[in-house]
């Protein structure tokens, strides 16, 4: 990957990968490494990131049974809550020179409509490139875990505090296409996207993170 210069311009990074794949975690120790270094982190979700995306994170997540979102609308409403955090609240803050960490984007639509779902690829290569106006990130991590693991993870979480969502409980051949997805997307695009294993230990993964992203820029 090549050095990209930074100094005192935003940088737009995102995580990518399966439910359960650590992204969250790896986002916090992220921004613990970046804050000390004087830089603005701003981390934040799709669906989500304002009060709109949060709305529309309750409906493609929760709703199910007869109220559960059909894929024409579930790919409309991921669209629309990107469009809303991209202008209102992304753009922004690259603009002031911080660096924006998302979990997820418009990667996680190729990879779950597109490819799993199975809806027209240049349709949805023509959404992603509407509803980001343009904008792409700087560096994505993919965080690879198997379909088993999340699985077990998931379950994990549930014996806790945790409702499995309406994505969460696809199919394990729905998962293994998600991640057969994404590691495309690392493939055709390797100067943007690094894939991690997941099922090393947080550690682990957060160092190679740190190193990536050390790598990536100039000035960090
Ligand atoms: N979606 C989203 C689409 O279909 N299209 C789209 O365009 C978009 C934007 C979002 C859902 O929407 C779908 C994808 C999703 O199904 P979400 O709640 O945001 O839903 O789901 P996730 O983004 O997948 O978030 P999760 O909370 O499920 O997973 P994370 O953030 O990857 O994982 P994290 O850090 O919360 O960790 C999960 C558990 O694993 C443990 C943690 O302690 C935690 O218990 N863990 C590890 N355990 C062992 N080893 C490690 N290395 C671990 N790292 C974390």
């Amino acid at each position: 990957m090549k050095k990209k210069h930074v100094k005192g311009k935003g940088i737009f990074i995102t995580f990518e990968g399966p439910e359960c794949a650590g992204k969250t975690t790896q986002i916090g120790l992220l921004k613990d490494f970046l804050v000390p270094m004087g830089r603005t982190v701003v981390t934040t979700r799709e669906p989500g990131g304002t009060e709109i995306g949060e709305k529309i994170r309750q409906i493609v997540k929760h709703l199910t049974g007869r109220d559960a979102v059909v894929d024409e609308a579930e790919i409309l409403l991921f669209a629309a809550s990107r469009a809303q955090h991209v202008k209102t609240f992304i753009m922004p803050a690259l603009a002031q020179g911080a660096i924006v960490i998302s979990d997820r984007y418009a990667d996680s639509t190729t990879a779950y409509q597109g490819y799993a779902r199975g809806i027209d690829m240049d349709f949805v290569e023509r959404l992603n490139s509407f509803a980001t106006i343009g904008l792409r990130p700087d560096i994505t991590f993919v965080l690879d875990l198997p379909p088993e693991e999340i699985e077990k993870r998931a379950s994990k979480r549930q014996e806790t505090l945790f409702v499995e969502d309406r994505i969460e409980s696809e199919k394990i051949e729905f998962h293994r296409k998600v991640r057969m997805a994404f590691l495309e997307i690392a493939r055709r695009e390797p100067d943007r996207v690094v894939v991690i294993p997941a099922l090393q230990r947080i550690e682990e993964i957060r160092d190679q993170v740190r190193e990536a992203v050390r790598n990536a820029f100039e000035g960090l």
